[in-house]
């Protein structure tokens, strides 16, 4: 089934910080494409990835980016398609680099900004998620149950020193 998600990132290196994406999509059950699409390595194919990518069949773009973080930016450039946006932790500036990359974006041009690290790529695919189930009636149910067993989970456990 062709997938409705592009996950994508600037490096390998991004992996173990969209990975988290990935989890939720697969708690959910909806089906996503990884694939490495760099704004400044490999341009060209950016390019080509974000203006091909509605007529593929995607409805949801996820682009996450540390260093030299225009991808997500350039690729909405290309797209009508929702761009979320993660800022991968830099090492050098923690991400703080990153997330004002993407984050401030000119009038005109949308990408929706999550926050840094793992947290911000677990709940840009959360967001994919909850995209989608406007028009998909079993994915909000999931989406509903998710949210119901989270919330019965901490109700469960108030005790802060227990695990
Ligand atoms: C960006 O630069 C990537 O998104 C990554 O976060 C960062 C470092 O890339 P590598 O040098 O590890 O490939 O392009």
């Amino acid at each position: 089934m062709q997938a409705k998600v592009a996950l994508i990132m600037g490096s390998k290196s991004d992996w173990a910080t969209m990975e988290s994406a990935a989890e939720i999509m697969d708690i959910l059950g909806v089906n996503y494409h990884v694939e490495v699409v760099s704004a400044h390595r490999t341009p060209v194919k950016l390019t080509e990835f974000a203006e091909q990518a509605a007529e593929k069949g995607f409805q949801v773009i996820i682009g996450g980016a540390g260093g030299a973080a225009h991808l997500p930016g350039m690729v909405a450039a290309h797209t009508r398609l929702p761009v979320l946006g993660v800022p991968v932790q830099s090492k050098a500036l923690n991400g703080m680099d990153s997330l004002l990359s993407i984050a401030q974006m000119p009038k005109g041009v949308a990408v929706g900004t999550l926050a840094i690290g793992t947290a911000g790529a677990f709940n840009a695919g959360l967001l994919a998620c909850q995209i989608l189930a406007n028009s998909d009636p079993e994915l909000a149910k999931k989406i509903d149950a998710f949210r119901t067993q989270q919330t019965e989970t901490v109700l469960a456990n108030p005790d802060p020193r227990e695990a």
